[in-house]
């Protein structure tokens, strides 16, 4: 890529979409396209076919996706499953036959085995059933991740897919219902602060580990792929360290300062009980993250905007 490169950014309203675009245009990038949903509905192959003729870039960075925390992924699985199969078909093949020289699809560490060995190896992706509350999400991502592999053995075309832990940062979802862990707990703890409440519930038993990477590192780590890989294999994207949901609650409920209890609701799913990435596939090509869970949380609670909570 130079810096008059044409790049298009799939999802650039998202989370992780509107910190590649932060990335690019810090590194002197002007020539970014993207759409809204209601410009573009990428789940409409017509649509998605007549926007690259038109547009023709030469760069794609596929962000875009319905996504969401462990109940959204649960409830809403025809639409996680039939909303990202569209998207990734429509984008990947009109990418394909509009000549788009790289790009680079993002999936989820959920597309592993529920019971992979920790840290999960990029090798064991369908050696195991999958978490039952994200199978959907999890197929859809995994027919992604094939189809970047397959047009390259095919048509040689250089996609690449990389699979990011969890992540949080600006522009969260801050869903009770339907957003990830992080951003849900801060606005639990929050609101329990503001209204004086004595406890604030948990989902789950607070035992699962989760890694946690600040969505500035994945943009990072998204633009050194793209200048630096070139392979049919998946590559992970962890920040290398996890922690139990109850330390993670733990950590918000200090930095948020509520003084109340934790209470954890064991009739709400756990979701797979570990989930911690090998990434040293990248840390070895040179890449690793600069934001420690603490600062990134910090950050997160100071900038996010509290008014509709
Ligand atoms: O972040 P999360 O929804 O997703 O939940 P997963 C992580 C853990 O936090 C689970 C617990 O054990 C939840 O039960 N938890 C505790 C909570 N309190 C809460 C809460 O208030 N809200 C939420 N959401 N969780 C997702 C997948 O799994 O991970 C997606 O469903 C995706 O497909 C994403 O892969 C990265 O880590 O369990």
């Amino acid at each position: 890529m130079n810096t008059n490169s044409k790049i298009y950014i799939a999802g650039h309203q998202g989370m992780v979409g509107s910190a590649i675009v932060r990335k690019l245009q810090n590194e002197g990038y002007t020539n970014l396209v993207y759409r809204t949903s209601k410009e573009l509905d990428l789940t409409d192959q017509s649509a998605v076919k007549a926007f690259f003729e038109s547009e023709r870039p030469e760069y794609v960075f596929l962000a875009a996706a319905k996504v969401g925390g462990i109940n959204a992924n649960n409830i809403y699985r025809g639409q996680f499953l039939y909303e990202n199969l569209m998207i990734e078909a429509n984008v990947i093949h009109q990418a394909y036959t509009a000549g788009v020289e790289k790009l680079l699809f993002l999936g989820s560490s959920c597309i592993y085995p529920k019971f992979a060995d920790q840290p999960i190896h990029e090798d064991s992706l369908l050696t195991g059933a999958l978490e039952p509350t994200n199978e959907p999400y999890a197929i859809a991502k995994i027919a992604g991740i094939k189809l970047c592999e397959t047009y390259r053995d095919q048509y040689g075309s250089d996609f690449i897919s990389a699979m990011p832990t969890n992540l949080y940062g600006l522009n969260d979802n801050y869903d009770l219902n339907n957003s990830h862990v992080l951003p849900a707990l801060i606005r639990k703890f929050h609101s329990a602060k503001i209204n004086g409440d004595k406890e604030v519930v948990v989902w789950g038993t607070g035992s699962p580990l989760r890694e946690f990477l600040h969505v500035d590192d994945l943009a990072e780590a998204c633009f050194f792929l793209m200048e630096n890989y070139s392979d049919g294999q998946t590559i992970n994207v962890g920040f290398g360290s996890d922690l139990s949901i109850k330390e993670l609650a733990e950590t918000v409920k200090a930095v948020v300062g509520f003084e109340g209890k934790l209470v954890f609701d064991a009739s709400k799913p756990d979701g797979t009980p570990k989930k911690l990435m090998d990434s040293s596939r990248l840390r070895k090509l040179g890449w690793k993250p600069k934001i420690d869970l603490l600062d990134g949380i910090r950050s997160v609670y100071d900038s996010v905007d509290k008014s509709g909570w």
